[in-house]
């Protein structure tokens, strides 16, 4: 059985129920998280832009680079670059001595930077990576250069706090004592700030959710009535967790041909899709705490929304 097909049964079978956030992202999900990104209430995107191009020269001491010893500068999911490319620019002007692996799933989304880097930064050298992270990873640490490793966007927040240590802990075992990890995370803060970033006006964020049931439709021969679930976010800063669910608006039952079964939903049930967790400095301590690493600087937007965490590699 695929995978898809295995995690949508089981989630669907627990009590409650649960869908994997990973399956947001198929052709529709990429592009409706471009146009999460560029919403006015998704704040996490513009706040870490103004890091990499107010602080470019603090992330850069932060990093410990310089001019004399070569660097490979590796980022995870590097979607457009748009973050990184202000940091891009300024290390190649000033003629640091590195190469930029962004890594990514997606082959589209690697050869459009690529070209895109070409024309906007033509001194670069870009080695892309396309697959797995740990995979790429793996085949780069045969060698023994120092590395730098991009993970942005609050990306960690998508995991529990568990398997945000586990993941931290792999990406050391793929590194060398003195190489870092700059780790981008959303902070803990205000509802009212947090809740309107994951319940847009214009119901993009909605539209994002619900399409996992669009696409559980189209890859599973499901009949789930997108008319009868609704987007329901929800948000306490005591605990610092956006969660998603989807809410079933009415008594039914969902047939999935692929899967052979049908599962029924009361009103009002709800279906858990995502965290989106938001850091302070004690949480980000207490995940690294059984990891490889330690919290050497925190480099915060103008506004103290999102912070670029630099951990070494110990
Ligand atoms: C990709 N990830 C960091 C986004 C987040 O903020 O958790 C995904 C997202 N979900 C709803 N809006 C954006």
């Amino acid at each position: 059985m695929n995978t898809f097909k295995k995690e949508v049964q089981q989630g669907l079978e627990a009590n409650p129920k649960t869908l994997p956030s990973k399956y947001f992202y198929d052709k529709k999900g990429d592009a409706l998280f471009v146009e999460i990104m560029n919403m006015a209430e998704y704040y996490l995107t513009r706040s870490e832009l103004d890091i990499f191009k107010n602080k470019t020269e603090e992330l850069i001491q932060a990093l410990d680079l310089n001019k004399g010893s070569y660097f490979e500068l590796i980022e995870l999911g590097a979607g457009d670059g748009t973050k990184t490319k202000e940091l891009l620019k300024k290390l190649v002007h000033e003629n640091y001595n590195f190469d930029y692996f962004p890594i990514d799933i997606s082959a589209n989304a690697l050869a459009l930077l690529e070209q895109d880097l070409k024309t906007e930064i033509a001194d670069l050298s870009v080695k892309t990576q396309q697959g797995d992270y740990f995979e790429v990873l793996d085949t780069l640490k045969a060698n023994k250069n120092p590395k730098i490793i991009l993970f942005l966007g609050s990306n960690i927040g998508n995991l529990t706090d568990e398997l945000a240590t586990k993941f931290i802990y792999k990406l050391g075992t793929n590194l060398n004592p003195g190489d870092k990890l700059l780790l981008g995370v959303d902070l803990i803060k205000a509802k009212e700030i947090v809740g309107p970033a994951y319940n847009d006006s214009k119901g993009i964020t909605a539209a994002f959710n619900i399409n996992l049931l669009e696409r559980i439709n189209k890859q599973l021969e499901a009949n789930f009535n997108l008319n009868q679930f609704e987007h329901q976010p929800e948000y306490n800063e005591d605990e610092g967790i956006a969660k998603s669910f989807i809410t079933s608006t009415t008594k039914q039952t969902v047939e999935i041909k692929a899967i052979g079964k049908s599962f029924q939903f009361k009103a009002g049930e709800k279906i858990h899709t995502e965290i989106s967790r938001k850091y302070n400095d004690k949480l980000i301590q207490k995940i690294i705490a059984d990891t490889d690493f330690s919290l050497a600087r925190k480099i915060m937007d103008s506004k103290a929304y999102f912070a670029d965490y630099i951990l070494n590699r110990t």
